[in-house]
């Protein structure tokens, strides 16, 4: 833990006023939440509409072998009427969604509720038409368009089960998770804009449907207009044409909460990535709670969240929790850098958002493009700042306070994951004495443990260092990976007995508050998206010219981390600049922009234990320009391939 005295900004008694929860409301619901759950869920649950009331409220089970998580199993609901029809009685024409196109333009939408309740009524129509019912899984491959919070909705609103897939990933990355989810109907667009190029995402779609083994349909958004190269009948349908003349009406389905509302798939230590499973009651009592504590938000508040849909943040935080909440919810489809760095300060300005939501990436890139980018707008609205993905690192965090927030706005650094659903560490803007870089204390419900790494021992009181795991579940978990209930049990549950693991290192100050330090595993975190190396091997390893491939996470000033590859040639290749841009490309075309390596060392041989396990801890060290620190090198195989790479070492 650092020496040097950590500044700590408490909540203005004006903010704890008018907060949703003061220091002593936070203290009481947390201790309440804590002491009997069933009690405080129970009370909390009704925050949603529910078609059937649920009687039981938590039954869950931590134990490796048997884990099962059920919260509120005997309700029933449906997600989409309580993200829009229990709105229509009292704020059918208030704004839903604002939507901002890529190009600055003033064509901005405003989509009221009442608006919303027919589109996504349509949407659910078509998709009926198309064969879709419950359990059914349908992929959304969209750009940040609000047909994506249609498409979302519309399956809620059936019973059919989501599974979002950011537009920046490949073909490759589409066609596995469309086999893997068994998916009926494919949704796409014709064109993705983003900072002023369009993505091919039918394009993408096309060449990924060659790859997909069962009959799935394609549904494709009309975005840009430019016609689209190839149409394949019988299997290919506008979106526009098939609404014609469906109707507006349709009713929800009535589901149960432990139905599932969506998977999401996201990497983790090996190539595979999982399918991750959030069900429906659990999930939308914990988005919606969230939303509304973490960002104190309030009726009337514009809310933003710059996330894309294709992330968890996405989903919890542009569309299930704000909906829930009834809010007005900003979905903006381009990038802060376009056409400038004000870009998102016009933004706010233009609409006067409330409270603001990004990664510590982007916040790290407007940074480095000067002060005056911000300082030109009106940012007078603001009244909290959020950030996610990523630790961040206390000068962006200043910036975000003294140049955004002109010193006055609380900055909530929400630690979270695809898995929980929602927020886990936050701070609460009218409640919690913030630390820049500190996700500081637990959010209702949450019970954070440290662990001793090598033990499992739990590490109690101030001042201790080791992984972060939960004792207890929430709400928000998720439930299972799809289709492989061992592999979610092997992955969180098999390595500390009883606990729900992270997979992220953690200190705990002597104030009880949390820093993060990031991942323990093999995942990387490239500008806040999450990414196993592993994937990026297997990617390389995929090339005729490689043997093999070690891939780590370096320090990156603007990404946090960048990608950093150890390449072992097959006989007969010699090393080349034009070997290793095609090597770039390929794994761009593999997996997506994000996955693009930063650097990619040529290496005659790895390090290795007599075991064959590659010590990445060696290659970190390497990569980060540490190898004055590589720490016991021992038990390696052949300790001269360590020369090797220090001596060509890419990163100096
Ligand atoms: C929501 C989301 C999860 C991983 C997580 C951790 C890192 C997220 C963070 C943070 C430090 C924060 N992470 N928020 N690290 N401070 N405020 O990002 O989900 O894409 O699944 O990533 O991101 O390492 O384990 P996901």
């Amino acid at each position: 833990m650092s020496e040097h005295k950590v500044e700590t900004h408490p909540p203005s008694d004006e903010f704890a006023r008018n907060a949703h929860a003061d220091h002593a409301t936070y203290e009481k619901m947390y201790a309440d939440s804590i002491a009997d759950p069933d009690a405080f869920w129970g009370e909390h649950g009704k925050r949603v509409d529910w078609i059937k009331p649920f009687s039981k409220v938590k039954n869950t089970d931590f134990t490796y072998g048997q884990v099962d998580i059920k919260w509120f199993e005997d309700g029933t609901l449906n997600v989409a009427s309580n993200c829009i029809d229990r709105h229509l009685k009292d704020r059918a024409d208030q704004t839903a969604i604002i939507w901002v196109p890529d190009e600055d333009d003033g064509s901005d939408q405003h989509i009221s509720y009442q608006q919303l309740h027919a589109h996504v009524c349509n949407f659910a129509n078509v998709l009926k038409k198309m064969g879709v019912g419950r359990g059914d899984r349908v992929v959304i491959y969209l750009p940040m368009i609000p047909q994506a919070a249609y498409a979302m909705l519309a399956c809620a609103r059936i019973g059919a089960i989501h599974s979002v897939v950011f537009a920046g990933f490949s073909p490759d990355a589409l066609s596995q998770r469309v086999n893997g989810s068994k998916a009926k109907v494919v949704i796409t667009a014709d064109g993705g804009p983003r900072g002023g190029k369009v993505t091919d995402l039918k394009g993408n779609t096309d060449r990924a449907m060659e790859k997909v083994e069962h009959d799935a349909k394609v549904l494709v958004v009309k975005r840009v207009g430019d016609g689209v190269r190839n149409w394949v009948e019988g299997r290919d349908h506008w979106l526009h044409e098939m609404e014609d003349g469906i109707g507006d009406t349709c009713e929800p389905e009535e589901m149960g909460a432990e139905d599932p509302l969506f998977i999401l798939y996201t990497s983790g230590s090996t190539g595979q990535p999982k399918g991750v499973v959030h069900t429906t009651g659990g999930y939308l009592v914990y988005a919606s709670m969230t939303h509304q504590y973490t960002f104190d938000y309030h009726d009337g508040d514009v809310y933003w969240c710059t996330a894309d849909v294709g992330w968890v943040t996405g989903h919890s935080y542009i569309v299930y929790g704000p909906l829930a909440n009834g809010a007005t919810t900003v979905m903006f489809e381009g990038v802060p850098t376009y056409p400038d760095a004000g870009r998102c300060w016009k933004i706010v300005e233009d609409h006067k958002v409330a409270q603001f939501y990004t990664a510590p990436t982007g916040i790290r890139a407007l940074m480095g493009k000067g002060n005056e980018f911000v300082e030109k707008h009106d940012l007078s609205s603001l009244k909290v700042l959020g950030t996610v993905g990523e630790p961040i690192n206390p000068e962006a965090w200043n910036w975000y306070n003294r140049i955004v927030g002109r010193g006055k706005t609380p900055i909530v650094d929400t630690w979270w994951q695809t898995e929980t659903g929602g927020h886990m560490l936050t701070p609460l803007p009218g409640a919690t004495t913030t630390k820049p870089g500190s996700a500081t204390k637990p959010f209702f419900g949450v019970k954070p443990v440290v662990l001793e790494p090598e033990s499992g021992e739990v590490l109690e009181g101030g001042d201790v260092e080791g992984v972060l795991a939960i004792a207890d579940s929430w709400p928000g978990q998720m439930r299972t990976v799809y289709g492989d209930h061992e592999r979610f049990m092997n992955t969180y549950f098999q390595q500390y007995k009883g606990f729900y693991f992270t997979e992220d290192g953690c200190t705990r100050d002597a104030d009880g508050d949390y820093w993060i330090t990031g991942r323990v595993d093999d995942v990387i975190n490239v500008s806040g998206h999450r990414m196993g190396t592993a994937e990026v091997e297997s990617a390389l390893v995929a090339h005729d010219a490689v043997s093999e491939a070690a891939v780590v996470g370096v320090p990156h000033e603007v990404k946090g981390q960048g990608i950093y590859c150890y390449v072992s040639l097959m006989a007969g290749h010699e090393p080349s600049e034009e070997l290793k841009q095609e090597l770039v490309g390929w794994v761009r075309n593999e997996i997506g922009p994000i996955a693009k390596p930063d650097f990619i060392q040529w290496a005659p041989g790895l390090p290795k234990t007599r075991s064959g396990k590659i010590m990445r801890r060696i290659l970190r060290k390497v990569a980060a320009n540490e190898h004055d620190q590589l720490g016991d090198t021992s038990t390696l195989a052949e300790p001269e391939v360590v020369d090797d790479l220090i001596e060509n070492r890419l990163n100096k």
